[in-house]
């Protein structure tokens, strides 16, 4: 990973400003040094790198859109993508750690938060002395959110929560839950759960072959007391999960880049490295044909992300556009990975390379934030105006 150079076919540096190169220098310098060397082992342990969390926010990991009024860094999209990116070449768990402390956690307060719950919470989670998860997915409901069933009734002076969510990044660790429910009249509201209320557990998921170093779980809701100032007060109905996941959706476009960056790059050394039949393996053509069609798809999704930022800038990136480029980039890293993975003949299952893990890795990737058949669907909605959903 010394050698790490993201491929930059088309030039696109050129369309980057000075503070975006400098922002992915100092992230590819952090990825490479804290977590690069330790990650295959805690992914074999299948245990989440928790002292990491302070350099994430170091380096700005953790809501960097967020105005600095609230402890952001009012960077604009381009940055936040190149920020996902880099962390994401190191791996898609820690990526997803910084998604949902961002998007889903931090973008929700700031959305449709009060103001006092916009100063009670953002800057701490900016500085990670406060981690969040979301939970929107519960057992019976994954791609159908708005079927969910868990629920809270107006009990007085506070809300009664209950019902439960499975498979929430970070929730054994995290202090503080974004947990979309229905109200009273079986609209869909967002309230913020803290640790330590009573009736509120996070048991943890084990036995993942996928996101080893990302720590997952459920959130049970027993009777639990809710203060009402915890109610997300600006937004009702599945718009506000769903316009979170749009922010989130749109780093994952970005991170899985470089997760396929990553791969790329390793097959590239490897084959030039790698001698059969006294040649090196890059000087076959089945060879040549997998690094070429790597590259070519690479640069394909570079242009669309970038592209894409800047509609982002502009507010103009549409949920539609944004879900086209999710599913492409997971698509065509996952298909980079498989192909480099037999590029390195055995030692691509090892740990001594990082293939084998991305793979793994990305298979959740194309699963979670709407699966690759829910975002064709989206697009195909988009386009012919018939929604197949249903
Ligand atoms: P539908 O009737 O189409 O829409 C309901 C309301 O929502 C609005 N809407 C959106 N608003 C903002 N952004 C979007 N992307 C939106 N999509 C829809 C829509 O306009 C409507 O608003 P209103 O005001 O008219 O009521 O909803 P539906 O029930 O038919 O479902 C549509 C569908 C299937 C596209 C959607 O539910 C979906 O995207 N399903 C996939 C679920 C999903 O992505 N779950 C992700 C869970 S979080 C996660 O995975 C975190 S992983 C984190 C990590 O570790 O990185
Ligand atoms: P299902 O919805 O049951 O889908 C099963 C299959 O059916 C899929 O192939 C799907 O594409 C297909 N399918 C479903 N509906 C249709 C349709 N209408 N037409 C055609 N095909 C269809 N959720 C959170 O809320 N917060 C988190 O932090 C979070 N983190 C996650 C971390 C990991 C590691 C994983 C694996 C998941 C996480 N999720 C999280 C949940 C994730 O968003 C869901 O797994 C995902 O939305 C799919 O839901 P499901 O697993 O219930 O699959």
């Amino acid at each position: 990973t010394d050698l790490f150079e993201s491929p930059d076919y088309y030039l696109l540096d050129e369309l980057l400003t000075d503070e975006h190169k400098l922002i992915r220098k100092t992230v590819r310098d952090w990825v490479k040094k804290e977590v690069s060397p330790i990650i295959e082992d805690y992914a074999q342990r299948a245990e989440f790198p928790k002292q990491l969390l302070k350099g994430l926010a170091d380096i700005g990991a953790f809501g960097p859109t967020i105005p600095e009024q609230y402890g952001g860094l009012g960077l604009d999209y381009m940055a936040y993508g190149i920020i996902m990116q880099e962390i994401e070449r190191g791996d898609s768990g820690i990526r997803s750690t910084a998604s949902v402390q961002g998007s889903l956690v931090m973008y929700p307060i700031y959305a449709y938060g009060s103001e006092e719950q916009k100063h009670k919470y953002l800057p701490k989670l900016a500085s990670g002395e406060l981690m969040g998860c979301f939970g929107l997915t519960e057992p019976d409901h994954g791609s159908d959110p708005g079927g969910m069933t868990t629920n809270f009734k107006d009990a007085g002076d506070h809300y009664l929560l209950n019902g439960a969510k499975m498979w929430i990044s970070n929730a054994p660790f995290a202090d503080i839950a974004i947990v979309w429910a229905k109200n009273d009249a079986g609209k869909i509201q967002g309230l913020i759960v803290e640790r330590g209320m009573e009736g509120f557990t996070t048991p943890e998921t084990h036995n993942k072959w996928s996101l080893r170093a990302s720590a997952t779980g459920e959130l049970v809701f027993d009777n639990v007391k809710i203060p009402k100032e915890n109610l997300l007060p600006n937004v009702t109905g599945l718009r506000g999960p769903l316009g979170c996941l749009n922010q989130a959706r749109y780093g994952i476009a970005w991170g899985a880049i470089g997760a396929a960056m990553d791969c790329y790059d390793t097959a590239l050394r490897y084959a030039k490295a790698r001698k059969q039949f006294g040649k090196p393996i890059a000087a076959f053509q089945l060879q040549q044909k997998k690094l070429a069609e790597m590259i070519t798809e690479i640069t394909k999704a570079q242009l669309m992300v970038w592209r894409l930022a800047t509609l982002k800038n502009e507010n103009r990136a549409t949920p539609a556009q944004i879900s086209m480029a999710k599913r492409n980039s997971v698509e065509i890293a996952i298909n980079v990975a498989r192909e480099a993975r037999q590029m390195l003949g055995g030692m691509g299952i090892t740990g001594e390379f990082p293939i084998m893990r991305h793979i793994m890795n990305l298979e959740s990737v194309i699963t979670y934030e709407g699966t690759h058949d829910i975002h064709l669907l989206i697009t195909g909605m988009d386009i012919t105006g018939e929604e197949a959903f249903k």
